[in-house]
């Protein structure tokens, strides 16, 4: 069989079945990006390759993916973490003009060149560690023309970097200012005017929402996914990050590819993403940073056979986080994941986060998309923190 480069005397995790997918003296090959093999060497077809790598027993994993990220912003909240250091409140940080607010002021002033430029350092230390596929959110442009702009800068750095970028719109992030009182009208703009742009010009490929007491209210939540379905775009949710208005089992109904944060879901939130396929998205590095103490559902979860996704949720106010291996760390420490869950949950599981089914496994038919380690065994990329044992990245089978 021809194929374009073989990776041989490797020890795979393929990430296919419910674990590992451990494979011994194994091999990859690829053509024209696409994996042709993946399994043991001895089984492999006969390959006449140009380029052959001998991986010395490496482990390969699927290129890692982070699916919730809000890597495009302006600005950074660094002066409200002092004043949070210091017992300021919400309330005085908001006042003080910081919170999403701050950002979102940092992110209408800046053009689409510098919110690249800006993005490119912490897309750049995702990709160090092995990272092959990066979501990114709108959600602090928060009117027409800077969400647009934060979108556009989102699918551009998909052309500086060689790297998958999938991108979600988040009008529905945080009310701005000039909407202070009317939350309805605010949704409406983005339902009648903001969304159906969005989707007539491809820059999204899914639509979110805060559905949460200090974001957007199940109503308004359901108003939107609504008007996101009808264009033919999925949906996906900030859910039962600090109170439980059954967010999450909102998006379900709506058949939603993920349901994000998910401290405060309950059992009947488990049983509608269940039977909807939903992914449960956990977000460790905002829980860590806000020194939250309420677990989410991991036991519930896993009883009920709901895929969990792992991601960094890089953002300035609750997850200033660009480490998909230290974020693993936490997923382990904090949430108590087994290494196998947290692997599947930056590889297969997040791949279905996002509705991507070419890639997340190493497997025939998918995306060369590797990450291969100088490590002895898979428990290294969760167990180290601070610690970036890649070899090599290989995206698209280059
Ligand atoms: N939940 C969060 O933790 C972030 N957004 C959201 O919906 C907060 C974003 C920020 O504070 O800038
Ligand atoms: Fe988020």
């Amino acid at each position: 069989m021809r194929c374009d480069t073989i990776w041989r005397n490797a020890r795979l995790a393929t990430m296919v079945g419910g674990d590992l997918g451990h494979i011994d003296a194994g091999l990859v090959a690829a053509r024209d990006g696409i994996i042709v093999y993946a399994g043991a060497q001895a089984t492999a077809p006969d390959l006449d390759a140009d380029a052959v790598f001998d991986c010395n027993d490496r482990w390969i994993t699927p290129g890692l993916i982070d699916c919730h990220t809000h890597l495009v912003h302006g600005g950074d909240r660094a002066r409200e973490f002092e004043m949070r250091l210091a017992g300021a409140s919400y309330e005085d940080i908001a006042r003080a003009g910081g919170g999403i607010v701050s950002t979102m002021r940092a992110t209408r002033a800046a053009g689409e060149a510098e919110l690249v430029a800006s993005a490119l350092p912490r897309l750049d230390a995702l990709i160090a560690e092995g990272a092959t596929t990066v979501e990114v959110k709108s959600g602090y442009g928060l009117d027409h023309g800077s969400e647009l702009r934060m979108l556009r800068a989102a699918r551009h750095l998909g052309v500086e970097r060689r790297v998958g970028i999938v991108t979600t719109f988040l009008g529905a992030h945080a009310l701005p200012p000039e909407y202070a009182d009317d939350a309805d009208a605010y949704i409406q703009m983005l339902c009648d005017d903001l969304l159906p742009v969005v989707a007539a010009e491809g820059l999204a490929d899914a639509v979110d929402a805060f559905c949460e007491g200090i974001g957007f209210s199940p109503e308004q939540t359901d108003r939107l996914f609504t008007a996101a379905r009808r264009l033919g775009l999925p949906v996906k949710v900030h859910a039962e990050q600090l109170s439980n208005l059954h967010g999450a089992a909102l998006a379900a109904r709506h058949g939603a590819l993920s349901a994000d944060h998910l401290e405060y879901l309950d059992e009947a939130d488990i049983a509608a993403m269940a039977s909807a396929g939903t992914v449960a998205t956990l977000l460790p590095g905002a829980y860590y940073f806000m020194r939250e103490t309420k677990l989410p559902p991991i036991a519930g979860l896993r009883c009920a056979g709901v895929p969990i996704a792992l991601a960094t949720d890089c953002n300035p106010g609750t997850s200033p986080l660009t480490s998909l291996l230290l974020m693993m760390n936490m997923g382990a420490t904090l949430f108590r994941l087994t290494v196998e869950e947290c692997l599947a949950g930056v590889t297969r599981n997040a791949a279905r986060a996002l509705g991507l089914s070419d890639r997340g496994t190493l497997e025939t038919g998918k995306r060369c998309d590797l990450a291969i380690w100088n490590v002895e065994r898979p428990a290294e990329l969760v167990y180290r923190m601070g610690f970036n044992p890649l070899h090599a990245r290989v995206w698209s089978g280059q």
